[in-house]
């Protein structure tokens, strides 16, 4: 019995060195989330929050601040990480490529086949080289993990058939410029500056016809209700991104670093598991409730790509061989 309680004062004493190097102290960083709790993003935001608070042993411990709270427009987080006034942020891809052009190259409408196609190239060579770009293109940010989002379809106040039906639409796109000419290809107006949360109302307004976005996020934001009719014509597949701050990642233990990049890829595959499910149960609840579906042929669906041409002109300059090699990719 004494024995042991001197060894445990041995223990006690040896373990005080080892919180005073470390520091006892903890570093709470914040993370930004536009989407609600329960989302698969922000579930796997916890996730990356709980491993990184067990695996630097409580040195860093990650807040997060879901359904825009902090900032309703990605915008705004990704300029708040790019000064350091937060350390993470999870958006989408596409308001990123406004400061990472080259990311554009991932995201170009109708590039992919499917979602393994484009698993296949974010998590291949061309993928994680992109997300490297993230960071040594200068732009003060970090590209920690790519989520899923599945793809993007426009919705609307009246049913889209054909690319026709296109014609003089305002359509609410995410802040990204080779969007807003997507929709002016098909014959729409792009609308930014919205963030998604206020989607709805300005729906019910009228200050716009229609958005665009994936079955999760239609049925979240209970766009459904005033933009009853989905066309599923798959225009984009746009990842989603867990980013840090470079200016945030300077000020911490390079190890630390290293944690909590290693921490953002595990989260990977847990994000695309609850994406999985949540993308079924979406589209399920939306059509019990009376969403009109509108599948296209492949004929229909060539209609819409075929205005593309000046994108991939303009888009793809420089990037003709990288964009050949994305489209290989899986044949
Ligand atoms: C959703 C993304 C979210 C974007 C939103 C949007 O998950 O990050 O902010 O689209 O359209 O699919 O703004």
């Amino acid at each position: 019995m004494k024995k042991a309680i001197v060894l445990l004062l041995v223990l006690a004493a040896m373990m005080v060195p080892v919180f005073a190097q470390g520091g006892s102290e903890t570093t709470t960083l914040t993370l930004s989330e536009v989407h609600a709790e329960g989302y698969p993003t922000t579930l796997a935001d916890y996730e990356f929050a709980r491993l990184v608070e067990e695996r630097t042993e409580g040195r860093i411990k990650v807040e997060v601040f879901s359904g825009g709270t902090l900032y309703g427009e990605e915008t705004g987080a990704i300029e708040a990480l790019q000064i350091g006034d937060i350390a993470f942020a999870r958006v989408s891809a596409s308001p990123v490529a406004s400061y990472v052009p080259a990311l554009n190259v991932i995201q170009l409408p109708y590039l992919y086949r499917d979602g393994d196609h484009m698993w296949q190239v974010l998590n291949g060579p061309i993928g994680q080289d992109m997300l490297a770009e993230i960071q040594s293109s200068g732009s003060g940010l970090v590209g920690l993990a790519y989520y899923d989002a599945g793809s993007r379809n426009f919705y609307t106040k009246t049913p889209v058939k054909s690319v026709e039906d296109m014609q003089g639409l305002k359509i609410r796109l995410q802040n990204n410029a080779m969007m807003v000419e997507m929709v002016q290809l098909l014959g729409g107006n792009g609308v930014t500056g919205i963030g998604p949360n206020d989607v709805y109302s300005a729906i019910q307004q009228g200050v716009i016809d229609g958005a665009e976005n994936n079955w999760p996020t239609y049925e979240s934001m209970g766009d459904y209700q005033v933009a009853p009719y989905f066309v599923l014509d798959g225009h984009t597949r746009v990842p989603e991104i867990l980013l840090a701050s470079e200016a945030v990642l300077e000020t911490l233990d390079p190890a630390d670093v290293e944690i909590i990049k290693e921490c953002a890829k595990e989260t990977q595959a847990y994000e695309i598991e609850q994406w999985a499910l949540r993308e079924q149960s979406s589209e399920e609840k939306v059509v019990a409730e009376g969403v009109q579906v509108t599948e296209l042929t492949p004929e229909q669906i060539a209609e819409f790509q075929a205005r593309m041409t000046p994108i991939y002109e303009e888009y793809g300059a420089g990037y003709e061989d990288l964009i050949q090699e994305i489209i290989n990719t899986g044949l």
